[in-house]
């Protein structure tokens, strides 16, 4: 007999076993939000990941199960799935440029979990970001709500510790918004980004407004500059993770998602991040905002940077 409530736990099949898959199949089992499985192409790391995972959950008092696994019949009946797939960024090294050889793993991961989950909701990591999150709506046939990118959330948290670290007040207090394409054209939103409800640019002069910007913009690369193997994983997953739990528990919360635009801002066909509306359907709305005429010209221009891609995007589909 069929069960009168939705069965919990629900599952999130993770792809891409690394840094950011590994810490936010942690994140997710810990958080007791989602049964979890974690698939790579290596073989054994995501089985070797998640028995080390299993291992700590009488510690941490979970329940949740977490499958490491190389094969997409164990990601079956999927609720989310977040693609981490690819290579992460190295010195030096531009988002773009990984822009082809990350755009034929991301589709190949796409066609093979659209299989095995063909109304789940795809939440796309890999880099770059844009139009890593085109294929997957393009190569998974789904409506565009069922379809987002991950990006805002992070650069929203990092424009909010720079905030916090300048006024010395607690991160928790701040609320900061970063729209746009997740790259050097980003655009921090300064009016809409408030200390329990003040505008920083009544807190702050433009000058120092503008540094904190400007290191926002940068935030992925210092890291990576610091780091000299890999790229940041702890914030990115913890993003990530706000996101699966605002859909598997509808708890509709608006967060700069990237998602395809169809006249909202003005713009059209492009893959972007504004504020959206996350419940279990996906993006259940998107929300415009009133923007300056420089806000909007920076939104556009950072649009513009991921059209000017969409044909070697287009290409890509096309071959494959
Ligand atoms: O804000 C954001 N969106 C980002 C994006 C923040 C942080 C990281 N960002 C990007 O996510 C980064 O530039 C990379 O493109 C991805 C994953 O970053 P991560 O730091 O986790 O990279 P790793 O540690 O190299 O992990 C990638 C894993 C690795 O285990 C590979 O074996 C695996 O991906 N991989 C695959 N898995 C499945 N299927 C295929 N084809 C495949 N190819 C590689």
């Amino acid at each position: 007999t069929p069960s009168t409530i939705a069965c919990f736990p629900p599952r999130v099949t993770v792809v891409g076993s690394g840094n950011v898959g590994s810490a936010l199949a942690q994140r997710l089992a810990e958080k007791n939000l989602a049964d979890v499985v974690l698939l790579d192409v290596v073989e054994g790391r995501p089985q070797g990941l998640a028995l080390d995972l299993m291992q700590a959950r009488g510690i941490e008092r979970h329940d949740r199960q977490i499958i490491g696994t190389n094969d997409y019949a164990d990601t079956a009946n999927s609720d989310v799935v977040v693609i981490t797939a690819g290579l992460p960024r190295k010195p030096g090294m531009s988002r773009d440029d990984l822009m082809l050889i990350n755009g034929k793993i991301v589709l190949e991961v796409t066609k093979q979990a659209i299989v095995h989950s063909p109304n789940t909701i795809f939440i796309v990591v890999t880099n770059p970001l844009d139009q890593m999150t085109h294929i997957t709506w393009k190569a998974s046939g789904l409506p565009v709500h069922q379809v987002m990118g991950m990006a805002g959330v992070l650069d929203s948290a990092r424009f909010q510790t720079f905030v916090a670290m300048e006024l010395g007040v607690s991160t928790s207090d701040i609320s900061a918004t970063v729209l746009g394409s997740h790259g050097d054209l980003m655009v921090p939103l300064p009016r809409y980004t408030t200390v329990n409800g003040i505008s920083i640019t009544e807190l702050m002069d433009a000058d120092t407004i503008e540094q904190l910007i400007d290191r926002t913009r940068k935030g992925g690369a210092e890291i990576v500059d610091l780091m000299k193997t890999g790229s940041a994983f702890y914030a990115p997953s913890s993003s990530t993770c706000v996101m699966v739990e605002s859909i598997l528990l509808n708890k509709c919360r608006i967060l700069p998602v990237t998602t395809y635009l169809q006249g909202q801002y003005g713009l059209r066909d492009v893959f972007v991040g504004v504020p959206c509306r996350l419940g279990c359907q996906g993006i259940e709305s998107v929300l415009e905002l009133d923007l300056t005429e420089a806000e909007q010209l920076a939104l556009h221009q950072s649009a513009e940077a991921v059209r000017q891609t969409s044909d070697r995007i287009e290409a890509l589909l096309a071959s494959s």
